[in-house]
């Protein structure tokens, strides 16, 4: 049939539309199974009868035919004509599409023809397994859809576009068989069939979260099929890795993900290995990182980094820890021996080997007389807290052997030393255990004669080495030693010795069996048996007792009647208190210092005040000190910083105040009356007195050296620069400070922020302790109208008035410290004259709360300056109130608002429990963290102590694994810390 005149111009539109259409190349997830417009070749397709449909070709710019097919048999009615396409294979897809592009002729704008003409065209498919079919009945034929135009059109306009193209789409769902057939059946229009498309949607390949999922083609219904991928290349699956294909061919819900193995990291989809010098331990570490410090990794992908010569990594270490070393060896041993027992000290070694997880461990070999019989000491000695794996720089070594040489090896061991094949590092301390713990017994007590009898009793060892297992008794008559002799055995302290001679002199010693071994005799003592029978007392200070000493053996014949004894040491005082602010004693004048004494005694109660210096504080030798700067004026002399090295000490660096020349004996009196007073005091919240000079010039009071020097100056160069909980910690050390002052009864009277010295640590010790301090040395201290000179701003009212200064006058004292340091080193009444600092008292002002001070502490210092001395807190009850507040950080929130007028009376500030945390169970219960009482148990953390000292990797160590709960478990040993530095001026003791 003839080409109508309106189809050239067509398809030169069509030739332009197509050839321009990006769209040539076809979304990932459609694939195509016929495209008339760029199939090669013939389409085969059949077309009939042959006056029907007519394939028209034309030239595309790259000369490739596209076919076309066209019909316009509309002059003459009934028409049937057919065109089918070749065989289409189905290619395993279970829906197909068809995507048409026609154009459509409107009947009404053809000149003259019938009412027959269609507007409308159908599209069959025929399934069949076969591709050689060459006739299809037209029964046979599904239909698939009655095709209309969106646009017909009704001239050829191409310049305006006019014509359109129309495009259709219809889909064909389960299929069965190889392939099928389509057809085109045309009953009277005027149809162009541009392109025919066949295509089928699959998911395409993809790469999801380190997963390929592989092509999937996608189910004829529209439901979801899961696809399982498989990791790309250097990863593994972290969890199942899954998506689900949908119909229209798009991935959707992926679950699980794979991860790039260790020594590869993520990009773009793939994993690449980590470069030299970088590692990647875990797959689920996210990237690769530098190699840490002594270590290095040459190669690619490397999983962890080699440990340079002589650095070793501990198993438990994380591969992002730097290599470490072991530790050199422990430093400065010193021993300090009591017969039965050695204290053995160090300093830690000089290198850690860049580890904080330092042990000791401590070896032990004895000698006994000469060197060449040595043995490993064996389980007989007591090491406490224990002998290896020691935290601590401290030993006490108990049950030790008499007359043994010692040697003790200090060794430092941390997580690398089983690594290293270096030899260890020792430092070694020699020991000699003395004659002492012979329990040679020189004393009788008393004795009882009769005619043939003589009772004898002794005073135990001194210093036993073990416990007394029996005593040994040797008597003869005097001169008969070689021809006969007795020995009688006791466990008692006395014993009584029948038959013997009336009137006949005998010679008695007496020894000590103990556990640690057999003493030697003690001294003979001749006791004559009467002429007849009597009963004669000793009297202990008489010498019916004879002492005789051996080989200058020295008998000691003091038998204090009315002394106790605590702790083995003679106590030397009694105590007659009169009034608590002035009390008198009775002593004992003897070399003791009084470490837990409950009782202070005033230099004044001394007829010889010099007496009272060698009661008190140790002489020391001028050669022992290194004065080495000027810190400060006293009232006396200079105060100076140096060195203090005693024999089989360590040195310690201390403060040094001496006095200067010229002066009189009543200056030099009150210059080391202020030793005499230090020198009673042991307290970690006292500044400790080391000694005095007085044999040469210049006199010297020698103490421990405060590097922060004092309080106030301390607290103004630091202004805002601590925490609230900080400066409670400093507040509740000046409290347990003065706490113990008041047990003992010192009063101090000058308690000001100037008085505090602070050490490295940052703990607060109460000084100045001068007898004529208050009136001469404080620059702050004013005449009273009565004539006292006193610091008027940190002195309650009733000290000024009427001198009444008691230990609450000192509690008044202490509230204006809480203010000074609670306003960093703040002026009290700021520039206020006394006189009006008095009158604002008396008038019921009290000082307003610092800026930022919590509005406890606020209260608690009102409550010192309670006008009453009775209603102020006791020193014991402000303690716990701070100990409180440092448990419950939490009461310090609420701030104070700045007004404050006296009428409050102490307030407990925060009501959780009052008792104090004594256990690790109290403490993990009170911080809600109970369910790690096993872990901590298990690990070995029995007690708090051990507790302050645990770290965040230690946390995980022992399984508590969840950040929050670290961080509150290692606050709250923050707060521990805080607690134990207070109350024991560093550490928590071992
Ligand atoms: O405020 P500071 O540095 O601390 O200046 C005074 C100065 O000497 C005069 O008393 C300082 N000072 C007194 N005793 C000691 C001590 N034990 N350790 C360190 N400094 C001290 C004080």
């Amino acid at each position: 049939m003839a080409l109508h005149w309106w189809i050239y111009p067509l398809l030169h539109t069509l030739h332009f539309i197509l050839t321009s259409d990006a769209a040539r190349s076809y979304p990932a997830n459609e694939v195509t199974l016929l495209d008339s417009m760029s199939a090669p070749g013939d389409l085969g397709w059949v077309a009939y009868p042959p006056e029907g449909w007519e394939e028209i070709s034309v030239m595309d710019e790259r000369n490739t035919p596209m076919r076309t097919y066209q019909v316009c048999n509309v002059m003459e009615a009934y028409q049937n004509n057919w065109l089918r396409t070749s065989w289409i294979p189905r290619d395993g897809a279970h829906r197909i599409y068809i995507e048409i592009k026609f154009t459509l002729r409107d009947c009404n704008s053809l000149p003259g023809v019938p009412g027959t003409c269609k507007e409308t065209f159908n599209m069959y498919y025929y399934e069949s397994n076969n591709n050689n079919l060459w006739y299809i009945k037209e029964t046979q034929y599904i239909k698939i859809d009655t095709i209309a135009a969106d646009e017909s059109f009704t001239q050829v306009d191409v310049g305006d576009r006019v014509m359109k193209l129309n495009t259709e789409v219809r889909d064909i769902g389960s299929l069965t068989k190889k392939g099928f057939y389509l057809a085109f059946q045309d009953v009277g229009a005027c149809i162009a069939l541009v392109s025919v498309r066949v295509y089928y949607k699959k998911c395409p390949l993809t790469i999801r979260n380190l997963a390929e999922f592989p092509d999937k083609v996608t189910e004829g219904d529209s439901s979801l099929v899961e696809v399982r991928g498989s990791c790309v290349n250097n990863s593994e699956e972290y969890d199942v890795p899954k998506m689900h294909c949908s119909a229209d061919g798009g991935w959707l819900v992926p679950i699980g993900r794979c991860v790039c193995k260790p020594g590869y990291e993520e990009k773009k989809d793939t994993c690449q290995p980590c470069r030299p010098g970088f590692y990647k331990a875990s797959s689920m570490d996210a990237y690769c990182m530098k190699c840490p410090p002594h270590s290095y990794s040459y190669q690619e992908s490397s999983s962890q980094c080699t440990c340079e010569k002589n650095y070793y990594r501990a198993e438990t270490d994380p591969k992002a820890m730097p290599c470490t070393r072991p530790p050199t060896a422990p430093e400065n041993p010193i021993s300090t021996t009591n017969e039965t027992s050695i204290i053995l000290e160090w300093s830690p070694p000089r290198d850690s080997g860049g580890r904080n997880d330092i042990t000791y461990n401590v070896h032990c070999k004895k000698c006994a007389g000469d060197s060449r019989r040595c043995s490993v000491c064996g389980s007989g000695l007591h090491f406490i807290p224990r002998q290896f794996g020691l935290t601590y720089t401290k030993v006490l070594v108990t049950n030790l052997l008499p007359h043994m040489n010692y040697t003790f090896n200090l060794e430092a061991l941390n997580g690398v030393s089983e690594l290293s094949s270096r030899p260890k590092q020792y430092v070694s301390i020699n020991v000699t255990t003395s004659q002492a713990g012979d329990a040679q017994l020189n004393v009788i007590l008393k004795e009882r004669r009769s005619k043939d009898s003589i009772t004898l009793a002794w005073q135990g060892p001194d210093h036993a080495n073990g416990v007394i297992v029996e005593y040994e008794v040797i008597y003869y008559e005097k001169n008969q030693k070689d021809q006969n002799y007795t020995v009688l055995r006791t466990k008692s302290n006395s014993m009584t010795v029948d038959g013997l001679k009336p009137g006949t002199t005998y010679v008695f010693r007496v020894k000590a069996h103990t556990s640690g071994g057999h003493g030697t005799y003690g001294g003979e003592i001749e006791l004559e048996t009467s002429q007849e029978d009597m009963l004669a007392i000793g009297d202990p200070n008489q010498p019916t007792i004879m002492a005789v000493s051996i080989a200058g053996g020295i008998v000691l014949l003091i038998f204090l009647v009315t002394c106790f004894v605590i702790s083995g040491r003679h106590c030397g005082y009694i105590k007659a208190k009169q009034d608590p602010d002035e009390e008198k004693m009775q002593f004992h004048h003897g070399q003791v210092r009084l470490p837990g004494s409950r009782t202070y005694v005033h230099p004044h109660t001394y007829e010889d005040p010099n007496q009272a210096v060698r009661d008190f504080a140790k002489e020391i030798d001028a050669s022992c000190i290194r004065i080495e700067r000027v810190i400060g004026a006293g009232e006396f002399g200079e105060v100076c910083s140096g060195r203090l090295k005693l024999p089989g000490k360590r040195e310690i660096y201390v403060a040094i105040k001496s006095l200067k020349a010229g002066y009189s004996e009543k200056q030099r009196r009150d210059f080391l009356s202020e030793a005499s007073i230090m020198g009673q005091f042991d307290n970690p919240n006292i500044i400790r007195l080391e000694g005095v000079v007085t044999k040469c010039k210049p006199v010297m009071i020698i103490t421990e050296y405060m590097e922060n020097g004092s309080l106030d100056s301390f607290l103004r160069k630091r202004d805002g620069q601590f925490t609230v909980i900080q400066l409670v910690g400093m507040l509740r050390g000046i409290a347990s400070g003065m706490k113990y002052l008041s047990d003992m009864n010192y009063i101090h009277r000058d308690l000001a922020a100037r008085n505090i010295l602070v050490n490295g640590n940052f703990v607060c010790k109460v000084s100045d302790f001068g007898l004529s301090r208050v009136l001469e040395d404080d620059p702050e201290a004013a005449y009273t109208t009565r004539g006292g000179k006193i610091p008027i701003r940190w002195t309650a009212p009733e000290a000024i008035a009427y001198r009444k200064f008691t230990s609450a006058s000192d509690v008044w004292s202490y509230g204006i410290v809480m203010w000074e340091v609670m306003s960093y080193g703040e002026r009290p009444y700021w520039e206020m004259s006394n006189q009006d600092v008095i009158k604002a008292i008396d008038e019921g002002y009290r000082l307003p709360a610092p800026m930022d001070c919590p509005a406890v502490l606020h209260q608690l210092m009102l409550d010192c300056w309670q006008k009453a001395r009775g209603d102020r807190p006791k020193f014991g009850q402000i303690v716990n109130i701070l100990d409180k507040l440092i448990r419950n950080p939490s009461c310090l929130k609420t701030l104070a608002i700045d007004a404050a007028w006296s009428g409050n009376s102490l307030q407990d500030p925060c009501t959780p429990d009052s008792s104090a945390i004594t256990t690790v169970d109290e403490w993990l219960d009170g911080i809600k963290m109970g369910q790690y009482k096993e872990n901590f148990a298990s690990a070995g953390y029995t007690t708090l102590d051990t507790v302050v000292y645990i770290n965040s990797s230690d946390l995980c160590r022992i399984g508590v694994t969840i950040v929050g709960h670290q961080k509150r478990i290692l606050w709250s040993i923050q707060n521990l810390h805080t607690m134990a530095n207070q109350m024991h001026g560093t550490h928590i003791q071992v």
